[in-house]
């Protein structure tokens, strides 16, 4: 394992000519007129088509363009000096990279079998956690203001017990595995006592082994609720259930699909309705106190400011759709919220004002852990984000369907609180012909990859 300091990854614009179609915001219920991928009125929520499956929602992969040699414009320029005098509180990124696990060892423990004959216990176990009178008692549940504050400010933090946190999983269940054997490694766990998790959310869809993910979390969750906290994503908040069938307002949404395939089948449909009461009161973000915040996607955006600073309602139900939804664009200034096509995006000084706002407001937020933007790197921490850091982590191994650019296997990352700056980021180097052989690569004119099978060992 080595380190490295301070790795930034520049990332160029979309292209222009993207259809604006993903990641409309669930909230929202005005449409207006003529907007492309906008609802259509006998879909309220059907037609919010996120996360566009064929185009894919992601640029293309970054030309490498040093942010330094660009034209300086209005909205898209780097930080002055004026506003770098006030940063250089934050150390750079640490990177570890973590390669010689006991890979044998993760894909047996990546079995997606053993797993699911496990199911009736391990859904049996989660709905007694759920149906206590107290509530479950998962980590960081005892700061919530009340049993529904989805907003969490962290109170009686202990920075010496090691976080880990773990961005979007997508059904990757061997990359799950690669993260949790990492964190069993001695030599990898700084601190004391055993660790605890932090979910970023987004467990399912995008094929991969939705269902044994989400098994192997409520398995991790009933052995120790006081370890675990699970965040909603945008894939987790969409997802629903009317009493017969399951539906999600994202695509791609084939975990709902296979719920539904499988309504026969009692402990799966048990499993999927427990998805739906964990997420549903599950938190939308969490503040630390030394001004870490941690969120799947953003944060309130502007328009949202003047409100939250009158009312000081975290949990109004815009601003928690815009902890899950939102984007972060590598280095715009400002961007407009659009709700209505490619998800909203922020940029740094957008970033800045929330933060302003958050200190005015008595929880005061400096810098950001995050997942959502399935970055080529599977980690970023842009440049122009200096001021208030961001770091945008997932632990995906392959490159989704969806995603249109770059190699098949990815690396995986995951990310460990480091008390007053950004969280460490740890790649997780799984072996590619592992990666290869778990998800087999679809054929090029195919874009039905679900593995349906049982991976090859
Ligand atoms: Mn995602």
């Amino acid at each position: 394992m080595t380190s490295a300091g301070g790795r930034e990854v520049p990332e160029s614009d979309p292209p222009r000519e993207q259809p604006a179609i993903a990641e409309a915001h669930p909230v929202m219920t005005v449409v207006p007129k003529n907007e492309p991928g906008a609802p259509g009125p006998s879909s309220p929520l059907g037609a919010l088509a996120a996360d566009v499956p064929a185009l894919g929602p992601e640029p293309p992969p970054a030309a490498a363009a040093p942010l330094d040699g660009e034209p300086a414009s209005r909205s898209e320029s780097l930080p002055s000096d004026q506003d770098l005098s006030k940063v250089a509180a934050f150390a750079p990124l640490e990177i570890v990279e973590v390669n010689d696990l006991d890979w044998k060892a993760v894909l047996n423990r990546a079995s997606p079998s053993s797993i699911r004959s496990e199911i009736r216990s391990t859904v049996e176990r989660m709905e007694g956690l759920l149906d206590r009178a107290d509530g479950p008692g998962m980590l960081f549940d005892k700061s919530r203001a009340d049993p529904t504050d989805q907003v969490i400010k962290i109170s009686d933090f202990d920075a010496e017990i090691p976080l880990w946190i773990i961005g979007d999983l997508h059904g990757d269940l061997l990359a799950l595995e690669a993260a949790l054997a990492a964190m069993r490694q001695p030599d990898l766990q700084p601190g004391e006592g055993p660790p605890r998790i932090l979910f970023l959310g987004d467990l399912f869809d995008d094929e991969g082994f939705g269902l044994e993910i989400l098994l192997r979390v409520f398995e991790l969750i009933v052995d120790a609720p006081d370890r675990v906290c699970v965040i909603a994503g945008n894939h987790d908040e969409a997802l629903s259930y009317d009493g017969g069938r399951y539906s999600s307002s994202v695509t791609p949404s084939d975990f709902a699909d296979f719920l539904n395939a499988n309504l026969t089948h009692e402990w799966i449909e048990r499993a999927g309705k427990l998805a739906v009461r964990l997420f549903t009161n599950a938190p939308r973000a969490l503040v630390f106190p030394d001004g870490l915040l941690a969120a799947h996607g953003g944060f309130p955006l502007v328009d949202l400011h003047s409100d939250l600073a009158e009312s000081g309602e975290w949990n109004n139900p815009m601003c928690l759709s815009d902890f899950v939804w939102t984007r972060a664009h590598p280095k715009a200034r400002r961007k407009m919220p659009n709700r209505f096509s490619r998800g909203s995006q922020f940029g740094y000084e957008d970033f800045a004002a929330f933060c302003s706002l958050s200190a005015g407001l008595g929880r005061p937020v400096t810098h950001m852990v995050r997942g959502h933007d399935h970055v080529e790197e599977r980690y970023a921490s842009f440049p122009a984000y200096r001021a208030n850091p961001l770091l945008t982590t997932v632990a995906l191994s392959r490159r989704l369907s969806r995603e249109a650019f770059g190699p098949y296997e990815r690396v995986p990352t995951m990310a460990r609180y480091v008390e007053g700056g950004l969280p460490s980021v740890y790649r997780l180097h799984i072996p590619a012909e592992m990666i290869r052989a778990y998800y087999p690569q679809p054929a090029a004119d195919s874009i039905d990859n679900h593995p349906s099978r049982e991976p090859q060992p």
